[in-house]
This record gives structure tokens, sequence and C-alpha cells, in this order.
């Protein structure tokens, strides 16, 4: 029975030498200490002893005992200690990793270009108005001496709410909307904003698009007013070198009509961007038909005045030198960045 005692012990001290955590050791410690522990069934023994015998083993018993729980409660505080170290060691804040910089964002590129050409039109005098992109069926086409029979007022054209409310497919609504406001006084302004059509999304097209509308009305404006205006911007947008070329057009609104063209970067030669012509068109303008002064209360004999309307989608991918405007709504951040 010492024999055995001494095996025991010698074991018992391996394995708890041997633990490798708290939670082994404790294991170790149950299989000698516990209810059914080998040390706890020799305990139990002792009784069936005879006298004699009792004390010598009692006290091999508790010396084994003895031992073994001593080093098992040395053990276990090297355990912890090792185990908090560990802890501690894991939850280590370096305060010299460098942080995590946000991702800034920056304008898209279709509100740089309305924000450039807006700064331009303001250096010239002009103020920013605004309306409505749900529109009345009277300021998007009557007011604007569009006549029931055109073209644009038809269903396949618009988006139509009501028989008498659509999404406005142009900004020149907010001609109307402002001289009626503001009548009679002089009229200087620029209107960006969102129009819609129904036109089907390709690489020129999208049912959803930018214009910036102008419009200046006061005494004694002429023809010769909008080509000064409209070439001081052109310069300015797209560089002194730059030049501008009306054509006859025909718009309801304004008469007489004209498309603007701006001489392409290539000075003529001919290139890809202007389809070898030497210009690229802009913007639709034209003086300021009387009906439609007339119908926002100006006297057309006493006031006149010009108005234009551009594609901000076009001009950017002019300016940009993009060629499929979907690139735009996309929301792809290898394009969008290069913007920032
Ligand atoms: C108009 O919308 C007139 N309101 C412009 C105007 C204003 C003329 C004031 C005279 C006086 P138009 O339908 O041509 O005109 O459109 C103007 C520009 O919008 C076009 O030159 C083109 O650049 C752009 N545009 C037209 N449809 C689309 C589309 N589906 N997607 C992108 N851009 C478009």
């Amino acid at each position: 029975m010492q024999e055995e005692l001494k095996q025991i012990l010698v074991e018992g001290l391996q394995e708890a030498g041997a633990a490798a955590t708290s939670q082994e050791l404790s294991a170790v410690r149950l299989k000698y200490f516990g209810k059914k522990g080998l040390i706890t069934q020799y305990s139990r023994r002792l009784g069936m002893l005879s006298p004699e015998e009792r004390p010598r083993f009692g006290k091999i018993i508790n010396e084994v005992r003895q031992e073994l729980e001593e080093y098992l409660t040395t053990r276990e505080q090297e355990l912890l200690a090792l185990e908090e170290q560990r802890k501690l060691e894991s939850e280590r804040l370096d305060v010299e990793l460098p942080g995590r910089r946000p991702r800034r964002g920056h304008p898209h590129p279709l509100q740089l270009i309305i924000q450039e050409i807006t700064t331009t039109f303001l250096g010239m005098g002009f103020s920013v108005a605004e309306g409505p992109e749900v529109e009345l069926d009277y300021y998007n086409f009557e007011a604007l001496n569009i006549p029931p029979e055109h073209p644009a007022r038809e269903m396949h054209d618009s988006l139509y709410i009501t028989d008498k409310i659509l999404l406005r497919t142009h900004t020149s609504p907010v001609q109307v909307r402002t001289m009626e406001k503001v009548c009679p006084q002089p009229v200087r302004i620029i209107v960006p904003g969102r129009v819609y059509r129904r036109d089907a999304l390709d690489a020129t097209h999208s049912p959803i698009f930018h214009q910036i509308e102008g419009l200046l009305v006061d005494k004694h404006i002429t023809f010769s007013d909008l080509k000064g205006i409209l070439t001081v911007f052109v310069q300015k947008f797209f560089g002194e070198d730059r030049t501008v070329r009306l054509r006859p057009s025909f718009f309801p609104f304004t008469e007489p009509s004209t498309e603007v063209d701006v001489s392409c970067g290539c000075q003529g030669r001919g290139c890809r961007i202007c389809k070898n012509t030497g210009w690229l068109e802009i913007l639709g303008a034209g003086s300021v038909h009387p009906k439609v002064l007339a119908m926002a209360n100006y006297d057309p004999e006493l006031y006149s005045g010009f108005a234009f309307g551009m594609g901000v989608e076009r001009i950017a991918m002019l300016r940009y030198g993009i060629t499929d405007i979907r690139h735009f709504y996309e929301n792809d951040l290898r394009f969008l960045s290069q913007f920032s």
C-alpha cells in the first residue's frame, strides 16, 4: 500500500506538472481528490485497517495528500499568472498604430460641372432659380407656346402623372414661373436641375438627366447680347481659343431660335470627338418669343430677352472625353474617384 501511494504521488506530480492550463489542472485535482479520487479512496480504506496499522498509513496518506496538494496550489498560481499575462498581451492597445482614416467623399462629376457653369454665370450677374421637378402641363408646355399637337406632349415622349401633371421634360418651365414672380423687374437667372424624358438609356441618352437653363429679360436686349454672353461662357469653360457658331433652329418658345456650337479642341483639323466636323453642339437658345413674354405679363413691345438650355451630361462628356453617359449613373468608384 505504501508503494502504491508513492507511485500515485509520482504520477500526480507529473500530471500536475504537465497540465498546460488551469482547466487541465482542475481535472488533475479531481482525479486525485474528487469524491471518487485516487487519494480519497485510500483515505476511505483507512477504516478497514487494524488499529495498529492505521496511524502509520494515516501518516503516509497525509504526507502524500499534503505534498500533492501543495504542488497543485503552486502550479495553479503559476498557470493563472501565465493565463493573465497572455490575456493582457492579446488585449494590448498599441497607441502608435496608425488610425484608419474615414474615406472622404467628393462632389459627383455632374455636380462639379453644374458648380463651374453656375459660378461663371454668377460672375456675369445671373442668379440661381429653381422650380419643381413634378410640373404642371401648363408651365412645361402651354406657357412656353408649345401647341397641343407638339410631339413632346405625347405620352410616349413624356412621363405623365395625371393628364395635367408630368415630370418636367426641360428646365424651361422655370422661365415663366420666375417671370410671373418678378414682373415687371428685369430677369437674369440660370436654372440648374434634373429633367425627365421617356428616352431609352443608351450611350448618349438617359431618361433622367440634367439641364442648365438661362434667361435674361430686360429692355433693349438683342440677339448679339446672347452671342456675347455665350462666347464669354464658352471661353471660360472650354478655353480662350474657342469660338461660338450659331445655326438656325426651332423652339416654340424662342424666335428666332438657334443651335449653338463650340469649336472643337482639334482646331478644325477634325477628330473623333467632333466626328471630323470641327464643331461640337452644346446648347439650344434664342430670343424669348413675344407670346411667352406676354404669357408672363411682360409687354413684348417694351421688353425683350434671350434664353438658352444646355444638357449637363453632354457638356461633361465633352469636357472630360467620356464616351458613355451611363458612367455617370453607375456609382463605380473607379470612375468617380477620378474626379476627386
Ligand atoms: C430643350 O430642352 C430646350 N428647353 C432648350 C432651350 C432652352 C432652347 C431655352 C431654347 C431656349 P432639347 O430638347 O434640345 O432642348 O434639349 C437640350 C439638351 O438636353 C440637348 O442639347 C442635350 O444636350 C440634352 N438632352 C436631351 N435629351 C437628353 C437625354 N435623353 N439624355 C441626356 N441629355 C439629353
